[in-house]
Parts: structure tokens; C-alpha cells; sequence
């Protein structure tokens, strides 16, 4: 196989340089190497930095889209610059001295949410720099799916990678380096042989696993920045106001006795989560009503209708029949059983009246089906509208598989009480705790644990506290 004349003098260059050495040297690792890379050294060079960033450029497929790029600190830093000045795309960085992200100066510069960010690295050989670069920006609300590297040692990066979401692009591979500079007379004799024999027995290097408790959650100040709805960003406001990740499922027999206990419970929630179609008193006053009680408290409204139908049918039932839900609530949720038109048909009738939608992408009951590539197919849906979806049902989402959730999305949780267990009919409980620190969701929503409390008000209140140390503790 053939290199092209511009790779070939790319890898002389590296040599000329001493940025590629042969002989014996002992990696961090702690193995013996015959080969060191060492690409610091190209800031010495603006001629080859120059040509190391046009060649990165033109080595990344037409097809890949991405708004700003991103170098690995510190090598990867002066490549980007060069690659973001010369192509005029922005850049961000990555600050390598904050181990966790819990602020947004993690990620330093402009951008928003759901853009692209093409990382940029100079030499890959577990992949774990680029993932390491990767969390932050994520988390920060940043999409991440390909990056762009100068030397690939083929240890194993590529997989790694890839099974985290990132496709790797690489100008040179490190048998091909090895090759040419053994054609132009640079390797000495059995050099070669050496080389590959190492890169053979040391074919793949592990990812360091990166404990996930050190990971400082974003707090719910930033997550409202994040959102791209306007209910949604309302909702972390709200909590943030309120100290209070707490929903009431407001399950009670009448339409009069829900009123009474959204005004006794209401200073503690941030959100009363309804099942409207239980109330057999139910009349057309009753969301102005409902929205009257939540306004002095400050609290929003979430029928929890479960929608599961064709997109045209549930705009007419989002809107019509008996209980008009588009009027009154400011959330409800959906199945995506039905395939991504539910969602457009929701958004047709909710996105003008400022409304967000949660999708369900796990349930809290007994042997439910909402697990694995459902719950994937769900986060893929939300991403596609993110300025209609506000976030999940979900019950364990800091399991969930595959790249970490946009932070704009707000989890929200039932089957919540004091202690675990669960009832008679499948519901499954877990505590506030349990549900918000290890689990990862953000919202506990907490029905018979406060309706069938002796005093609701008092038990409300010792949800919302529980709630609320919960993320503080994430945060910190
Ligand atoms: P509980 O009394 O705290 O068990 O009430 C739980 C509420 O949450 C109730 O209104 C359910 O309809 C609702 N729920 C749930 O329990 N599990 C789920 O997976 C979903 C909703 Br989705």
C-alpha cells in the first residue's frame, strides 16, 4: 500500500524533528516502548503545525457536521487554534485542571446546547484523553460523536471510542508511520520488526475506568440555561426558588379534594402531577382553578395522561374532549410506542402555547417492557425535539447505556417513599435518596407517601427536604 507524498512528508517531518523516536523507552504505563511520540514538539515548527492542521482538516469526511471544535489539553491546544483560524469555525477548550465539571468554566468560550464539537487530538492509543474531554463537554450540553487524530498507535482507541459514541479519524496509523520511515532508509536494521512485534502484544489498552461519583452534577441554575423550552426552564427555575425537586401525584378520589391538598402541599412542590381522567367531579373551571392555586404557591402542572396513539390522534385528544389538557397543563407526557409522530403531533398543538412534553423511557412498575434500546429510542426521540421534550420518566438513568444525556433534560421519577418496597399491584418504591443521588434523576415524584400521610403538608415537607439534600450532596 501507498502514502500519499504529503503523509510521507508529514512522517519525515515528525522524525526530522525527533517527535517519533526509536529505541528503548519506558512508558507511564510503565512498559518498556521501542518507539516515543512526542508531539509537543511541533510548536517549535509553524510550517508543520500549519501543514499538521490543513491535513487534519481535509482527512475529516464531508458528511461529518459540526459547529465548533475542541482540542485534548495541552498537546492537541495549538492544533485546534490553527484548525479553528484557518477554517473559521469556533473553538472551545477544555480546562484540564478542574477534575470534576460542577461549573460551567469547565468548557471555556461561547456556545449552546445541542451544538456539534469535533474533537481534535494529536496522538490516540486508549482512546482515554479523548473521553476524558469528551465528559465535560457533554455535559455541558455539547454534542460529541467524531474526533479527528493526527497518530493513531492502533492500541485500541478506535474501539474504545466507538463504544462510547465517537468515531475516530486518523491521518496516520502507526504500523503505516513505521513503514515508510523504514522505506526511506530511516529505521535501523530490525527496527521495524520490533516495533510491530510490540504493537501486535500490545493490541489493546484499557480505558482507565473513570469513577463516576467524582462527577459533580450540573446544578439546576445551569441546566436552566441549557433548556430550549420555555416550560422547561421554568421548571429549574422554579426548583431552584423553591429549594424543591419534589412533585406531588395528586391520586385523590375527587376533584374538590385535589384542590384542597394542591393549596395545603403546594408550598412545598415544585410540581402537581395529575390523573384528571380519575375525578368524578371533574368540570370545565376546574384547570382555571387548579392554575389559580398553582400561581400563588408556585408550582407547575403536569397531567400525567400517558398519550400513546398516531401523532393525529393525540392532537385531538391533547386539546379537545372533556378535559381541554392543553389549557391547563403545562406538561404532560407520552409513550413512544407509537414512533417519533406522537411527538410532532403534541409539539403541533404545545409548542405555541409554550407547553413541554416528558417521554417515558422507563416505568417504575414491575416487569415493565421500557428498558435497553426503548429507553435508547426514547432519548434519541427527545434529542431530535429538544425544544418540545423536557425530559423522561425515568427510573434509573445514571445506568442508562451509551453518552450521557443532554443536562437541558430534566429527569423526573415515581415510585418514590420513605422506604423500599413497593404494593400489592407492582408499583416498586425507592427513596429519595436512592432516586436522586445514586440514581441519578433530579425529580422524586411521591404519591400515597404524602396523600395517605396523617398530616400530607408535614410529610410533603419532609419529601422536599430529603429531595433537595439529595442534589445538593450531587452538586458537591
Ligand atoms: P405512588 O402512590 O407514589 O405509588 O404514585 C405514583 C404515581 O406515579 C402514580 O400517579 C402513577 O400513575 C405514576 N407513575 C408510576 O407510578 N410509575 C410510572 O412508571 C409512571 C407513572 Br410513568
Amino acid at each position: 500500500m501507498s502514502s500519499s507524498p504529503s503523509m510521507e512528508s508529514l512522517v519525515l517531518q515528525l522524525h526530522e524533528i525527533s517527535a517519533v523516536k526509536f529505541g528503548n523507552f519506558k512508558l507511564k504505563s510503565g512498559i518498556s516502548s521501542p518507539i516515543y511520540i512526542d508531539l509537543r514538539l511541533i510548536v517549535s515548527y509553524p510550517s508543520l503545525l500549519r501543514q499538521i492542521s490543513q491535513t487534519l482538516i481535509a482527512s475529516i469526511p464531508s458528511s461529518t457536521r459540526y459547529d465548533i471544535v475542541c482540542g485534548v489539553p495541552y498537546t492537541a491546544l495549538p492544533i485546534a487554534t490553527c484548525v479553528s483560524v484557518s477554517s473559521d469555525i469556533p473553538m472551545v477548550m477544555r480546562r484540564k485542571e478542574i477534575k470534576d465539571y460542577g461549573t460551567s468554566k469547565a468548557i471555556e468560550g461561547d456556545f449552546q446546547a445541542d451544538q456539534v464539537c469535533l474533537i481534535i487530538e494529536d496522538l490516540v492509543t486508549s482512546g482515554a484523553s479523548v473521553l476524558e474531554t469528551a465528559a465535560p463537554l457533554r455535559a455541558a450540553g455539547l454534542k460529541v460523536s467524531d474526533a479527528v487524530v493526527l497518530i493513531d498507535r492502533e492500541q485500541g482507541g478506535r474501539e474504545n471510542l466507538e463504544n462510547n459514541g465517537i468515531r475516530l479519524h486518523a491521518i496516520i496509523r502507526l504500523t503505516e508511520m513505521v513503514r515508510i520511515l523504514k522505506e526511506k532508509g530511516k529505521l535501523e536494521e530490525g527496527m521495524e520488526g520490533v516495533v510491530l512485534r510490540f504493537l501486535e502484544e500490545n493490541r489493546k489498552v484499557a480505558v482507565p475506568k473513570v469513577e463516576k461519583t467524582r462527577v459533580r452534577s450540573l446544578g439546576f441554575e445551569e441546566r436552566a440555561k441549557l433548556s430550549r423550552n420555555p416550560t422547561g426552564k421554568r421548571l429549574f427555575e422554579v426548583m431552584v426558588e423553591k429549594k424543591s425537586n419534589l412533585c406531588l401525584a395528586a391520586d385523590v378520589g375527587t376533584a374538590a379534594e385535589l384542590l384542597d391538598i394542591a393549596e395545603k402541599v403546594g408550598p412545598e412542590i415544585c410540581l402537581l402531577k395529575t390523573h384528571v381522567d380519575i375525578l368524578p367531579d371533574f368540570t370545565p373551571d376546574f384547570g382555571s382553578k387548579l392554575r389559580s392555586i398553582a400561581e400563588r404557591h408556585n408550582f407547575l402542572i403536569f397531567e400525567d395522561r400517558k398519550f400513546a396513539d398516531i401523532g393525529n390522534t393525540v392532537t385531538m385528544q391533547y386539546e379537545g374532549g372533556i378535559f381541554h389538557i392543553l389549557d391547563w397543563a403545562d406538561i404532560t407526557n407520552a409513550h413512544i410506542i407509537s414512533g417519533p409522530g406522537i411527538v410532532d403531533g403534541l409539539k403541533l398543538k404545545g409548542l405555541p402555547c409554550g407547553r413541554g412534553l416528558l417521554l417515558l423511557a422507563e416505568m417504575s412498575s414491575a416487569g415493565n417492557l421500557a428498558k435497553g434500546d426503548y429507553t435508547a429510542a426514547a432519548v434519541k426521540i427527545a434529542e431530535d425535539h429538544s425544544d418540545f421534550v423536557i425530559g423522561f420518566i425515568s427510573v434509573n438513568p445514571a445506568s442508562w447505556s451509551g453518552a450521557p444525556v443532554n443536562p437541558a433534560f430534566i429527569q423526573a421519577t415515581p415510585g418514590v417513599q420513605m422506604v423500599t418496597g413497593g404494593d400489592s399491584l407492582g408499583q416498586q418504591y425507592n427513596t429519595p435518596r436512592s432516586v436522586i443521588y445514586e440514581r441519578g434523576s433530579d425529580i422524586i415524584i411521591v404519591g400515597r407517601g404524602i396523600i395517605k400521610a396523617a398530616d400530607p403538608a408535614e410529610a410533603a415537607r419532609e419529601y422536599r427536604v430529603q429531595g433537595w439534600d439529595a442534589y445538593l450532596a450531587k452538586c458537591s
